[in-house]
């Protein structure tokens, strides 16, 4: 659990970033982990860390890398820190890291996007240099999450076929801290808020390590102190509550303390928002009010660091978000950092927070396979190792999201896989214990959906009925009907959502957009230009606006962002309504116009 408390330095936790150039080894021949590189590497490089290593260096045999690479740091550990419990802890390291201090192995992690720590304190010299060596894996096959599988080139070069439309970054790809936390601690906090007019509630649980007694005060944005509580769980009344609202958020500070005699042993900080969450009807209710999703599915992605965290770029997609009138995202296609999420609840962003699980769906490059409206070859389901190792996985990175999030007030909805094919018999028996799984997990008992794609349309996808919420991903006017019949694509996304409107659920388009070369114009427009991507969102809006079950647009890409080479793409995907480096298209002003019109609430 220790890894899933963000690490804040507060009075009794002792926090050092490590993060910084470390040495690195690409391992071509696969042969570290036999010769022994956990002791310490030879003939190394440089790399940032955090960062994708992928393309910080001129080499194509690391950019396309598949299999291990090798860091190594030294790092001292203050000799007053004897009497702590000593952590390393990753941001997140894709997909897969064993970490090894002074040659012991400290921790081992699967899953690319969630944090985790190991312990120092039986490996470590106090006071003296110690030497960290990580491994990591970015192999991918159709039982990991995301996706994908391995192929082997006539000239032995093995290489990554993600079964996604992004590219495979990998790395340590968030910070790399030190901790030294006290050996009686907090170890968790859950929080379930709720108010009823003007009096706020928050109900909250605390697990704690060792011995020592549980008092909790909660705090106001001036640092004044509203409400206070004793014991490892109660509920915090709050007097003219200022609520959590989207684009207006508020957040109150439950500061938990751990105490033996009167003596402070542990403090945490946690952020709270009070607000509730409801799907009633076709309306999803956010504060019991209907709540509109405008904004994009986005992707953590950005020139040279590729999917390493980045402040400066979280900052400036906020302030973007701001500017055209967006109100929520996707975090498509896994979980953003823990700095994202907390900046999505100073700024009031609404997050439909998504799991790594995407490509399940074993054709290569299956949006390719949508394009030609072809009937799904997929036997994805079927297979025993999906249904075995495959679903543990699927499992495991739905319970580490929903532990690392689950108190999030940004957090209204989770999305546990993106576009798989549920136009499959198999998917069935799969979504069912998936989605059983989930819903017990979450604390708040917050929506659940997965998001639907073009393959499995109205009528024949086999999952919905689990969802609380039909997420559609749709190219009505792009990948079918685009050129000249795009005049008439609104028509038939309208058909389709008709019919989805049958099952009395709200639906959120979660994509819909058109690749665009910014700067190429074109008159009249042709597929690829600025006016084109502007013409297709006409078309689309109008078929959402015809559909009252229809309760959000996100449009599919907030930013151009890098994806695998090959004939559909140029240097990515280009559906962004904002260039790579955060530049806005022509569309993007369209957006603007029509965001600034539509109220989060009470819209329709
Ligand atoms: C959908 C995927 C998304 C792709 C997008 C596209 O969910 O990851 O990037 O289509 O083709 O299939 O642009």
């Amino acid at each position: 659990m220790t890894a899933f408390l963000y690490p804040h330095e507060t009075r009794t936790r002792r926090i050092v970033d490590i993060s910084g150039i470390w040495k690195f080894r690409l391992d071509n021949n696969n042969e570290g982990r036999a010769s022994g590189w956990k002791d310490g590497l030879t003939d190394t490089t440089l790399m940032a860390v955090p960062s994708s290593y992928n393309d910080i260096t001129t080499e194509k045999a690391l950019r396309d890398h598949c299999g291990d690479v090798w860091y190594e740091t030294e790092f001292y550990v203050a000799e007053e820190w004897q009497m702590r419990d000593v952590f390393v802890r990753f941001g997140s390291a894709t997909h897969r890291a064993t970490v090894y201090v002074n040659g012991e192995e400290v921790v081992s992690h699967d899953g690319g996007y969630m944090p985790f720590a190991g312990k120092l304190n039986d490996v470590v010299q106090f006071g003296e240099k110690n030497k960290m060596v990580v491994v990591v894996n970015n192999e991918l096959s159709h039982s990991t999450i995301p996706a994908g599988t391995i192929v082997k080139h006539a000239n032995g070069t093995r290489e990554i076929k993600p079964f996604f439309d992004f590219f495979n970054y990998a790395g340590i790809h968030r910070a790399v801290k030190l901790m030294a936390l006290p050996t009686s601690r907090i170890e968790d906090i859950t929080v379930l808020t709720d108010f009823d007019q003007d009096l706020g509630k928050v109900d909250y649980q605390i697990s704690a390590l060792g011995q020592g007694d549980v008092t909790v005060a909660l705090l106001d944005e001036e640092g004044k102190t509203v409400a206070t509580s004793e014991g490892n769980e109660g509920v915090l009344e709050i007097d003219n509550v200022k609520l959590w609202q989207p684009g207006n958020a508020y957040l109150y500070t439950l500061q938990a303390s751990l105490s033996d005699d009167g003596q402070l042993i542990d403090q945490y900080p946690l952020e709270v928002g009070v607000r509730t969450v409801k799907v009633e009807g076709t309306k999803f209710l956010i504060n019991n009010e209907p709540f509109y999703f405008k904004g994009f599915g986005k992707h953590e992605d950005s020139a040279i660091r590729g999917r390493g965290y980045d402040a400066a770029l979280n900052l400036r997609d906020m302030e973007l978000l701001e500017w055209i009138g967006a109100n929520s995202i996707r975090t498509s296609h896994y979980p953003y950092s823990e700095e994202f999420m907390q900046l999505a609840d100073r700024k009031g962003l609404v997050v439909i927070n998504e799991t790594p699980a995407v490509g399940q769906f074993d054709v290569m490059m299956n949006f390719m396979s949508a394009a030609t409206g072809g009937q799904s070859q997929s036997n994805f389901f079927d297979r025993p190792d999906v249904q075995t190792q495959g679903m543990e996985a699927h499992k495991h990175a739905i319970a580490e999201l929903f532990k690392r999030d689950k108190n999030h007030a940004c957090v209204v909805m989770w999305a546990l896989s993106n576009e798989p094919d549920t136009s499959q018999e198999a998917s069935e028996p799969y979504f069912k214990e998936i989605f059983s799984y989930a819903r017990e997990l979450d604390p708040q008992h917050r929506p659940l959906t997965l998001v639907n794609f073009m393959m499995a349309p109205y009528g024949t996808c086999r999952a919905h009925q689990y969802v609380d919420v039909i997420c559609l991903n749709r190219y009505y006017g792009w990948y079918m009907m685009g050129g000249l019949e795009m005049d008439n694509a609104g028509n038939m996304f309208a058909m389709e959502l008709q019919g989805w409107s049958n099952e009395g659920k709200p639906i959120v388009i979660t994509e819909y957009g058109a690749d665009t070369m910014a700067g190429m114009h074109k008159l009249p427009s042709v597929q690829w230009s600025e006016e084109y991507q502007c013409e297709y969102l006409d078309q689309q809006h109008m078929a959402f606006d015809g559909c009252p079950a229809v309760v959000g647009e996100q449009m599919w890409n907030f930013a151009d962002f890098q994806t695998w080479e090959g004939i559909m793409r140029v240097d990515g995907n280009k559906k962004g309504a904002f260039t790579r480096d955060r530049q806005p298209k022509m569309s993007a002003h369209h957006l603007k116009r029509r965001w600034d019109k539509i109220d989060s609430f009470g819209y329709k």
